[in-house]
């Protein structure tokens, strides 16, 4: 069955000492992979410390928080995501809120961005947001949906069951404000049966919807324990490697 996720995103917070602090925290307190998979997404600046780090401890993947979707060309202050694959990162993170409220990512962005992470055989965790406006107005199955189906156009099912979905609502992101168990429940739950009209049961029942929005080490057990809810993606209480050792671990 699905392995759970728990994918550390770091955004644009700190320094190169402080990620070596935290790595070093972090060294042997990890859950088995087999349990629990945990990854850190990361500043591209980053990346080569962390995939170091990755190779010797094999409880943690490297992720990187977006990447373009050329190999490589005239495309200032880009990163590539054969670069990332080349230096050993597992996941790109695509599609997150911020990215699509502060840069301007369209759906249209990001399906070329996950075709070019598969290309490189790479993973991307497709991050799909809702507004409290839209959950309120618009029809029940639009309002966090359509952000996945557009993301994977053209994405066959062999590839389509690798990749993870990040279900983010931005009005519990960075607020403290936490959706309760069930609204993340229905959520994803609407989410897996999109995933069944495109790719059928099977292909479904395979990939991995994860919750992002104040996710800490107190309220991550009572997420996982939801029925379409195969993993989280802590922001802000990533940061404290104790309190990450301590999300990792919900199941002790
Ligand atoms: C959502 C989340 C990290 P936070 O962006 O993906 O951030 O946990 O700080 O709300």
């Amino acid at each position: 069955m699905r392995t759970p996720f728990i994918v550390g995103n770091w955004k644009m917070n700190l320094t190169l000492s402080e990620v070596e602090d935290f790595l070093s925290t972090v060294k042997g307190r990890l859950p088995d992979p087999h349990d629990v998979e945990c990854a850190i997404a990361a500043s591209s600046i980053y990346m080569d410390a962390l995939t170091k780090f990755c190779k010797k401890e094999k409880n943690l993947k490297t992720a990187a928080q977006n990447c373009f979707y050329k190999d490589s060309g005239a495309y200032t202050g880009e990163v590539s995501p054969m670069a990332l694959a080349d230096m050993g990162v597992k996941y790109v993170m695509l599609g997150h809120s911020e990215r699509r409220k502060y840069f301007d990512e369209s759906n249209k962005m990001i399906n070329k961005k996950v075709k070019a992470v598969i290309k490189n055989n790479m993973t991307p965790i497709i991050c799909c947001d809702e507004t409290m406006a839209k959950r309120k107005t618009a029809d029940e199955m639009n309002w966090v949906v359509n952000p996945v189906i557009e993301a994977l156009k053209g994405i066959s099912p062999e590839d389509a069951k690798h990749v993870v979905i990040g279900y983010e609502p931005s009005w519990a992101i960075g607020t403290g404000r936490t959706a309760s168990a069930a609204e993340i429940q229905e959520a994803c739950f609407l989410i897996r049966e999109t995933l069944i009209d495109l790719y059928g049961q099977d292909i479904a029942n395979e990939i991995r919807i994860v919750y992002g929005g104040s996710v800490n080490s107190r309220n991550v057990a009572e997420i996982m324990k939801q029925d379409d809810v195969d993993g989280v993606l802590p922001g802000k209480s990533s940061l404290k490697a104790e309190e990450f050792i301590k999300i990792v671990n919900y199941q002790n």
